[in-house]
Parts: structure tokens; sequence; C-alpha cells
């Protein structure tokens, strides 16, 4: 057995995967404005694999759009059923390149019966450095049907500020690697003040991740930071922890 007929296993049969949803938070703290969705597995024989290991084995593979799809799936079903304004999925830069992805996930939201404005794809800075006629297109249809895309880890990769201008973005989500020497390093502090400031000067909004003390909150929300996502706030929480709407028995 290899991991990767032990994952076409997984995703087939559905029961030793699951996402978990890690609420987003508006800048008072309380207020839950939407959430992310995480893959985990439990393997067997291995018990939790970290998704950055299956998620890359999935796409050396070519597995990611089987894997890529049971994740837009079950996040879509979560999203009908749930109260929460909307919710983020990760996407794999792998994913984009299929020609077909946007209809298939317009399809998927439909059966599911979700509104496309209830859905952000979380793509990472990757996928615009590949500026691939093909990724450029899927991303244009998927925004001009109301889904929305937020750049995930901005900062670590190739960022460029001409990205966010030529790809509208909507929303990008600060590295938590920035988010953790904030207080402790002035220039951690400058960098995410300046991303702050930059989103607000484009229009874009902005996301800190990886929130995990009362003193990185209280700097990201005197920066106008409009929302938080990390430890402190909350963990990713199972579908019935974190609730559907609907009564779920214990
Ligand atoms: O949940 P965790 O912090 O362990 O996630 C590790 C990495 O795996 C993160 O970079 C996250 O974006 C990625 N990841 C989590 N869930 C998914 C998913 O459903 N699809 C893809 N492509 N990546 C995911
Ligand atoms: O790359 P991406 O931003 O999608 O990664 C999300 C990952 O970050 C998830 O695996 C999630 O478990 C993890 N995460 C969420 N909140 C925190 C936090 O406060 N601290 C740390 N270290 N990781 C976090
Ligand atoms: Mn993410
Ligand atoms: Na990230």
């Amino acid at each position: 057995r290899t991991v990767e007929s032990d994952l076409r296993t997984a995703l087939t049969t559905g029961d030793q995967i699951k996402l978990l949803y890690q609420p987003i938070y508006g800048a008072d703290c309380e207020t839950v404005l939407g959430a992310e969705a995480l893959i985990r597995w439990d393997h067997p024989v291995h018990g939790a694999l970290s998704p950055s290991h299956f998620v890359g084995i999935a796409e050396e593979r070519g597995m990611i759009g089987l894997l890529g799809g049971w994740v837009l799936r079950e996040a879509c079903s979560f999203a009908a059923a749930s109260d929460l304004p909307w919710l983020a999925v990760n996407v794999s830069p792998l994913q984009l390149r299929d020609e077909n992805f946007a209809s298939d996930l317009f399809a998927i939201m439909e059966t599911a019966g979700v509104e496309p404005r209830r859905i952000q794809l979380e793509i990472t800075e990757g996928v615009l450095l590949e500026n691939t006629p093909a990724t450029t297109a899927v991303l244009k249809e998927l925004r001009g049907r109301g889904v929305r895309i937020a750049l995930d880890d901005f900062g670590t990769g190739y960022s460029s500020v001409n990205y966010l201008r030529r790809y509208s973005i909507d929303k990008l989500k600060i590295d938590r690697s920035f988010v953790r020497q904030l207080g402790s390093s002035d220039e951690s502090t400058a960098i995410v003040k300046a991303l702050v400031d930059l989103a607000a000067a484009l229009g874009i909004q902005v996301t800190a991740e990886g929130v995990e003390t009362v003193q990185q909150r209280d700097a990201l929300v005197a920066m106008g930071c409009q929302e938080l996502q990390g430890f402190l706030l909350s963990p990713p929480l199972s579908r019935s922890q974190i609730g559907t709407g609907t009564a779920e028995p214990e």
C-alpha cells in the first residue's frame, strides 16, 4: 500500500477525511464574519497526517482534482446548511490550471444550493506568478459570477503589488510569520502596518492569520485590520462544533 492508494481510498469512502472550519472574526473580535475550511486526514495506520504533506502528494501524483473536488463538494454542502455569511476554501494552483474549474465549481454550488458570493477561494501567490491565460480566464469567470478571491500567505512568496492591481483580488491574508513577530520586532510591525494600509489604499479587504496573543490582536485592531483569524480567537472546529444551522444529534 502506498500513500497514493490510501489517499484514493480515503477520498472515495470519505470516512477518514473531513473538513474543519476555523472562524474568522471582525475587528470587534466577537462577530464571526465567515470561516476557512481546512482538510484533515486521519490515516488508519499513521494517524493524523499534515495537509501540507498529503496535498503536495496529491499535486505530484495527479490526484489534486480528486482531492480538490471532494473539498469543494464538502465545503459547499456545509455552506448551504450553515448560517455563516461566507466560507473560504483553499485551492491548489494546479486546480486553477484546469479550464473547466469554474464551470465545475458553479455546478457544485448549484447542486448544493449555495450562492457564489458565499464562497471565497484562497489562492497562493504562485498562481498569479504563473500568469497563464487559462488561469487568468478561470479567475475572471469566477469573479464574474461573484466568487471572491483571497490571496493566501501574503508576503511569503514572490509578492508583487502589481498582482493586486492586475488581478482584481478581493482580499489579502497576511501570513502568520509576520503576525507572530508583532510587538517583538519593529520591522514586522512596520511590515504588517504597511500591508494593512496598502490593502486599504487599493480597496482590498485584509485578514491577519495566526493571531495567537492578546498583544497581537490589539496591535492589529489598532492598525485597522478588519478581519482576524487564529488560535486566540478560535481553533479550527468540527462541523457540529461550529454549527450547521440544523440540529445535529450528539
Ligand atoms: O490546517 P493546516 O495549518 O495544517 O494546513 C496546512 C496547509 O494546508 C495550509 O497551507 C493550508 O492552506 C493547506 N490546506 C488546508 N486545507 C486545504 C485544502 O482543502 N486544500 C488545499 N489545497 N490546501 C489546504
Ligand atoms: O496556509 P493557510 O493560511 O491556509 O494555513 C492555515 C493553517 O494555519 C491551518 O492549518 C490552521 O490550522 C493554521 N492556523 C490557524 N490559526 C493558527 C494560529 O493561530 N497559529 C498557528 N501557528 N497556526 C494557525
Ligand atoms: Mn488558507
Ligand atoms: Na497562510
